[in-house]
């Protein structure tokens, strides 16, 4: 999985929520002060240029802390998140 964060940002949770997993993950990080989310390459992943983003194993995304977070807890459930 890929997940798209900006340090110190809301998308901390998910990374955290992430390193509980026993699956390896990539943290790509998403500078919005410079306004990384609004590039052409970001917002074709995600129009609504917000993060966090999950790109999950079959290549589909996810947005929103709280659907991520609940996608994670359903689909992993041995990490007892
Ligand atoms: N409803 C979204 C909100 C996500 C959100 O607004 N994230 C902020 C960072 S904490 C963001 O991406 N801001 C984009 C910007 O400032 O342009 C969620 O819960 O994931």
């Amino acid at each position: 999985m890929k997940l798209y964060m900006t340090p110190g940002s809301c998308s901390t949770g998910i990374h955290i929520l992430l390193e509980e997993l026993d699956k390896p993950f990539e943290a790509y990080i998403v500078n919005l002060p410079a306004g990384d989310q609004y590039k052409a390459d970001y917002v074709a992943l995600n129009p609504k240029s917000t993060i966090p983003m999950l790109v999950r194993d079959d290549g589909s995304t996810l947005t929103e802390f709280q659907a991520i977070a609940w996608w994670l807890a359903r689909t992993h459930p041995k990490a007892k998140l």
